[in-house]
């Protein structure tokens, strides 16, 4: 039963201080209870920049709000899969997360631009299109589709080819019959085909072992998680192909924020936005090395005919449904911004 009566704060606060007082020690679990629990889950191995920068965040946030965040980081897909976690999010299951342009295209058509092939141009251009009018409008939408507010832009890196056997390749039609890995959705599978290649579905956790054995030939990804998940020990080639300067989006669920006071909400964004910093540094300064690290542990790096590859994946969206849904102009707008 409460007290029915009315107590004043003060007697309130004296109330309360005798009474954890007189419970000593065995207090602390229950205000441990009333710090804001934020749960993250990502499929990054461990030495990936997107997997430390969730290291920043919760670091950043202990500084800025101490005691008052409970933040709990999931790499390796081992508390959702990948690609389930915006629907766990929306379940109130999962406070934070990283979704790909691939996660919203499912609930936002618009947003399909971004999983377009040569559509951005270089992480500069990225860090614009999602700081700029653009990426209000379009994270306007992601939060009344999806209830989860996008905090902040990762560079995920430019994604390449990684293949098992070395091969010929300068055009999409040298990768017919290339059985090539792509994240499980039909998005990502489109680019798979747009590239020239028959495109499997597999989750990234299995992605190593899928190219030891030789279920897949190869695979697409930026080269630091080409380095940080070891493909490089199982695959012997990398085509530059360039063909998606990828993002991903650091997003919080509505329901999570909407809980918050708005300073904890400004320090949570600001500690996404640092986190997203400390990436996007790193990455861009270890994606310009990789080239030559690759090359010493024996890779052959080759350069496709990159206007071969340009015309015909820019081709195939053009002419998909996809591109039906992009609103008139948007890809102007895109192209404009420099
Ligand atoms: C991948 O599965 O290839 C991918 O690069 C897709 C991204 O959207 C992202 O999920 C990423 O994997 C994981 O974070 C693992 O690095």
């Amino acid at each position: 039963m409460q007290d029915q009566a009315t107590p004043t704060p003060t007697l309130n606060r004296r109330r309360l201080l005798a009474a954890t007082a007189a419970l000593g020690a065995s207090a602390l679990p229950v205000l441990a209870q009333s710090k804001v629990v934020l749960r993250i889950s990502s499929p990054a191995v461990p030495e990936d920049w997107h997997a430390k920068m969730w290291t920043v965040f919760k670091d950043n946030l202990e500084k800025s709000a101490p005691g008052e965040f409970d933040v709990q980081i999931n790499l390796n897909a081992s508390l959702f899969k990948q690609g389930a976690e915006s629907a766990a999010m929306a379940r109130g299951n999962l406070e934070l997360s990283t979704l790909s342009s691939f996660d919203i295209a499912k609930f936002v058509p618009a947003f399909s631009v971004f999983t377009a092939g040569y559509m951005v141009r270089d992480p500069a251009q990225q860090q614009k299109i999602f700081q700029g009018p653009i990426g209000t409008e379009m994270f306007k939408l992601v939060s009344e589709k999806m209830d989860v507010t996008p905090l902040a832009t990762a560079y995920l890196g430019t994604r390449q080819l990684n293949l098992r056997e070395v091969r010929n390749v300068k055009t999409p039609a040298d990768l017919k019959g290339v059985k090539l890995r792509m994240p499980g959705s039909k998005e990502w599978l489109f680019l798979g085909e747009a590239l020239g290649a028959t495109a499997t579905p597999l989750a990234f956790g299995e992605v190593y072992l899928g190219l030891k054995t030789g279920t897949i030939d190869g695979q697409d990804n930026p080269l630091p998680s080409v380095r940080a998940a070891k493909f490089y020990e199982v695959t012997k080639q990398i085509v530059l192909t360039s063909h998606l300067v990828d993002s991903l989006f650091i997003a919080i669920s509505n329901k999570s924020l909407a809980a918050m006071t708005p300073a904890q909400r400004q320090k949570v964004t600001a500690a996404a936005q640092a986190a997203a910093a400390f990436n996007n540094e790193n990455r861009i300064k270890e994606e310009a090395q990789l080239v030559e690290f690759f090359r010493k542990e024996g890779l052959q790096i080759t350069t496709p005919d990159l206007d071969a590859f340009h015309k015909s994946v820019q081709q195939s969206y053009q002419n998909s449904d996809y591109a039906k849904a992009w609103p008139a102009g948007l890809v102007e707008r895109i192209n404009a911004v420099r």
